[in-house]
């Protein structure tokens, strides 16, 4: 089979020649089946992303990525499909058009990391040993931790969910059924990707429900785990004048635990007052799952106790392990999950990675950049851009907070270019600098 990844098949031990280490100070395991100079865990962006980088650095062979899935999605574009202005195959391309021609695609499971010994396990019981390792797994959505809701989704075809490939697709019929009542979005107790998605649908929902004449009939409710709107005041004061100008009821503080589906009733807990429930009616029910690392991370031994891997929030360097690096939401870099952040960390993993393979010090610093476009109807987007310390960093010399025409093409037409043309192939690191060229002599908004 010709893949533009090739696909491993048969064990054996790749002799890394060429490869000019100053200092190496990493010797590859002598008891893996295969070694590699990098082993990438994960072919999503900030995999392929890295694998790209490396591989130019370090030529075919040496670099493998392990990778299960045949399919990659753009997830970001996943809003627009709940909204039916996208499909899931506008999302979708094989995995192998998008892991980097000269690296080896190992198509299996990591399910044991072994730091020490410097090697990988796959579910298919092979050992892959490594010099250095780059953990990119994402996150895992936990629909099961919420009593009912796997079986509501089987039942009723107006509970439905963004985040994942089987569901995104029934959003827009739901929202195009619905014929008033009560819509709920929901927001859960654990860290996400993309902070703003749980609202972004909400708005193109009710954009809809006005178009099709059941607004008026109907409330829609956003039931937050958390006490604020969004986490970065400036943005958070936009929303907020939003959700009161179209009548969109606000519940903090209020998880999802529970989904009735027969009843059509969803039990959330007040999280203000631990034990207490309230049981709201639906008609249309849009959820957020509880997410976490992967459960063959989550349960290794290079996280921290909330289960992501552990890593300096400047360097992305691993805290015990100095030849594992990870990037992306799987990391526990304190910043807002999404891809943009991955396409900033990239570049700063890949200066910084580079260092230790050289024996030099590593000078690049994540600041945390992350970005949000948070779509408010068709064809009207606030692009929020800020970093660790919730301060906007805004790329372009206009108020980015406003709701903007510009900011929604950027968002649905440029985006999906950018992810798979740039970010992909490992030449995106983020518009750190085209911001202070943009920002050069008018002034700053936050930090430059
Ligand atoms: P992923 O891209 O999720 O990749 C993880 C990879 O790891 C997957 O390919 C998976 O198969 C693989 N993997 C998992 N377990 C294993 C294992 N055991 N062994 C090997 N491989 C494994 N971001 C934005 O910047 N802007 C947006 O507008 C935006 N909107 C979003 C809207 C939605 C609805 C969603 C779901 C996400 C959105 N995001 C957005 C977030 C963005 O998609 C993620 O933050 C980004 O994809 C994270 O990249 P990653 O590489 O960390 O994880
Ligand atoms: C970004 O870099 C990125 O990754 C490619 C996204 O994911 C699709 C984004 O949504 C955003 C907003 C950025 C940031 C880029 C610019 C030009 C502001």
């Amino acid at each position: 089979m010709k893949m533009a990844c090739k696909l491993l098949q048969n064990s054996r031990v790749v002799i890394l020649e060429g490869f000019k280490s100053r200092s190496r100070k990493f010797s590859t395991s002598l008891n893996a089946q295969k070694n590699y100079k990098l082993v990438v865990v994960g072919g999503g962006s900030g995999g392929c992303a890295v694998a790209s980088k490396f591989v130019k650095k370090l030529g075919a062979g040496n670099v493998a990525v392990i990778e299960p899935n045949q399919t990659h999605y753009y997830q970001p574009m996943f809003t627009l499909i709940g909204g039916g202005i996208k499909t899931l195959s506008d999302s979708a391309r094989p995995m192998k058009s998008v892991l980097p021609a000269k690296c080896d695609w190992i198509q299996s499971k990591a399910v044991n990391f072994d730091p020490v010994g410097q090697k990988v396990t796959t579910a298919s019981g092979e050992e892959v040993g490594y010099d250095y390792l780059v953990v990119a797994m994402g996150l895992q959505l936990n629909f099961n931790k919420i009593k009912g809701l796997p079986e509501a989704f089987d039942l009723d075809p107006q509970v439905v969910s963004n985040y994942w490939t089987k569901t995104v697709v029934n959003t827009y019929p739901a929202i195009q059924k619905f014929k008033g009542g009560n819509a709920i979005f929901t927001f859960p107790n654990t860290p996400i990707k993309c902070a703003g998605a749980p609202q972004k649908i909400m708005y193109l929902a009710e954009e809809l429900f006005r178009k099709n004449k059941t607004r008026q009939d109907s409330e829609v409710i956003f039931n937050t785990a958390l006490g604020v709107i969004f986490g970065v005041k400036k943005y958070a004061e936009s929303l907020q004048k939003i959700v009161t100008a179209r009548n969109i009821k606000v519940n903090y503080k209020r998880n999802l635990v529970e989904v009735r589906g027969a009843e059509r009733e969803a039990v959330f807990e007040n999280l203000d007052k631990p034990g207490e429930m309230e049981v709201f009616k639906y008609d249309l029910l849009h959820v957020t799952p509880p997410m976490s690392t992967p459960d063959e991370l989550r349960t290794s031994a290079i996280v921290n106790e909330a289960g992501f891997v552990n890593v300096n929030k400047e360097t992305l360097q691993h805290t015990d392990y100095p030849n594992i690096f990870s990037i992306g939401d799987c990391n526990s870099a304190p910043t807002s999950k999404t891809a943009a952040a991955v396409a900033a960390q990239s570049g700063v993993l890949e200066r910084n990675l580079s260092a230790v393979m050289n024996g030099a010090k590593q000078s690049a610093q994540y600041d945390g950049y992350t970005s949000c476009p948070l779509i408010t109807s068709r064809g009207k987007c606030i692009l929020a851009e800020f970093d660790y310390d919730a301060q906007p960093l805004e790329t372009f010399p206009v108020n980015q907070g406003k709701e903007r025409s510009s900011m929604y093409h950027l968002k649905a037409s440029v985006m999906p270019e950018l992810y798979w043309k740039m970010l992909l192939k490992g030449n995106w690191n983020g518009p750190g600098v085209y911001r202070k060229l943009m920002r050069f002599g008018m002034g700053s908004s936050g930090k430059a």
